[in-house]
């Protein structure tokens, strides 16, 4: 059997993205298949893809849907048409039955399902395409796959992968010379799941919620081979790399023992680290972090549910400071309770965190599986039925997203380290010619100064 994977992500904001999970896919994946990632990042002309396919001539085509939207609350993109745009012509060029995975799948499986008109679909952990090849070889039902949707069967129940997790990486694909040209970045994962249960976050219903960790020594060699491989960076890909002090200090000590020199960084928790823990990880190469931190009023963050105070915080951000590292904090604003008081709260602490970047995302978009759903639809801010595909976003009674944007785009008073959303103009002009310089890594401390 012939299997084409597909990464469907050409958003390069705020730079393209190494398509990670299709390498553990294809891992899962018994060598008796012919498997072949491509990426459409590569493919810049239709034509291009659509010789590849009729070339290989796939017997299924498994497609990564990562992002939904460029889930921007004021210039919102959705990449649905460009999705139902490479259904097409897979359609049209092979004979291939069509899978749909990916993070952005598992938060709306039903809705891509019906508006992609797919075969099938798997939420969650895509290492269970081998269950489904295999079931569909030996003629077997494949409903009875946790996680496999058919056009019949669209129920949404799974379970966390409980087999072999193995990543495939080849240094020879033609899509990975494409991040090494683009920013030199690659990324790996250290773990599974994310612990905390932050209202409005997906992660947990992505990733499960409870934490499965990889050997420090495996994930270490996995660092080492990118590094090989050209890597200039890598982008740790857990929720929060630091949801577990003692694995991520584990990491740290794997990647100074297996020699790992390029730098590297990720997502984090501002929750109060162990002793020493930002050196310890800046000894071993750690050199960006970028905290979720949301919010700096009390009140916000136990609406949200965040796992910290705002005090806490500024002890992680001092920390993080004294280890001689970069910092990215994010904010999320507009959620329950949000108000001009908690507002000012935020923004007026923010004054107070030296030398870092602040990306605002003014709006709080609302997920299915989320507590924020739950609260949503109980003020009858929606309703069960409805589809929350086309972005929704949670309204606080006490500010609305444009006096939110106006607030911040004031305080920030043209300063180039407050970035509104992605940073998506300032990005779009400056990264691609830093990239293009043979700059790598995110960069985003270049904003600072
Ligand atoms: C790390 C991360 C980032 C980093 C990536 C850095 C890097 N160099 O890797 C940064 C900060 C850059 C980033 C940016 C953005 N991100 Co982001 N990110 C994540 C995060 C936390 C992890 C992604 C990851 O690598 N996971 C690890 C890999 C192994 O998992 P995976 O790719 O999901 O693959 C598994 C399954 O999904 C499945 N699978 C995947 N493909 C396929 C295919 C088939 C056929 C099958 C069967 C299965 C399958 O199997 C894999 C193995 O189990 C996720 C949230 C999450 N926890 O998933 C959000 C997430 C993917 N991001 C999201 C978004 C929105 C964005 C941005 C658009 C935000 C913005 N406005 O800037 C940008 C887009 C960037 C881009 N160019 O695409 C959304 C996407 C869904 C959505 N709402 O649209 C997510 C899900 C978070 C959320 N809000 O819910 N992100
Ligand atoms: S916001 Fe971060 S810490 Fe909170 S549940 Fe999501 S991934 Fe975990």
């Amino acid at each position: 059997m012939k299997v084409l994977l597909i990464s469907a992500n050409t958003l390069r904001i705020p730079y393209p993205v190494y398509p990670l999970g299709l390498d553990y896919v294809a891992g899962c994946l018994d060598f008796r298949y012919q498997t072949k990632i491509i990426d459409l990042n590569d493919f810049t002309n239709p034509e291009g893809l659509e010789m590849m396919l009729r070339e290989f001539s796939p017997d299924v085509a498994g497609i990564s849907i990562r992002n939904i939207d460029n889930t921007d609350v004021i210039n919102c993109r959705s990449f649905l048409p460009e999705y139902k745009n490479l259904i097409s012509q897979i359609r049209k060029n092979s004979q291939a039955r069509i899978v749909l995975g990916g993070s952005g799948f598992t938060i709306f499986p039903v809705e891509f399902m019906t508006a992609l008109d797919a075969d099938f679909g798997i939420v969650g952990e895509g290492e269970r395409l081998s269950m489904l090849l295999d079931a569909l070889e030996r003629n077997m039902d494949v409903k009875k796959i946790s996680g496999v949707l058919t056009k019949e069967k669209m129920d949404i129940v799974y379970r966390p992968f409980e087999g072999l997790i193995n990543r495939r990486f080849d240094p020879a694909n033609q899509h990975t010379r494409f991040y090494l040209d683009y920013g030199g970045m690659l990324n790996l994962q250290t773990k599974r799941g994310c612990p905390f249960q932050c209202s409005y976050c997906t992660y947990p219903h992505i990733e499960g919620s409870k934490m499965r960790f990889y050997e420090p020594r495996e994930i270490a060699r996995i660092a080492h081979e990118l590094q090989d491989a050209g890597a200039k960076y890598i982008f740790i890909a857990d929720s929060a790399f630091n949801a577990s002090y003692e694995h991520s200090s584990q990491v740290a000590d794997a990647f100074i023992k297996a020699r790992v020199s390029i730098p590297w960084g990720g997502f984090f928790v501002p929750t109060i680290p162990p002793a020493d823990y930002f050196k310890r990880l800046a000894d071993a190469g750690l050199t960006h972090v970028e905290f979720g931190t949301e919010s700096l009023s009390g009140v916000v963050l136990t609406n949200l549910r965040k796992p910290f105070s705002s005090s806490d915080v500024f002890t992680a951000h001092n920390e993080v400071l004294d280890a001689g590292l970069h910092i990215a904090h994010y904010f999320l604003l507009g959620g329950p309770g949000e108000n001009k008081e908690t507002l000012r709260e935020t923004l007026t602490g923010i004054e107070n965190l030296e030398r870092a970047v602040f990306f605002f995302f003014c709006g709080v978009r609302i997920y299915p599986h989320t507590a924020l759903y739950d609260l949503a639809l109980k003020e009858g801010q929606i309703t069960a039925g409805e589809s929350i595909l086309p972005p929704v976003f949670y309204r606080s009674k006490g500010i609305t997203v444009e006096e939110i944007i106006k607030t911040v785009e004031t305080q920030a008073n043209e300063r180039l380290n407050w970035l509104i959303g992605a940073g998506e103009i300032k990005a779009t002009r400056i990264l691609p010619k830093l990239y293009r310089r043979g700059f790598t890594g995110p960069l985003w401390e270049y904003l600072i100064h």
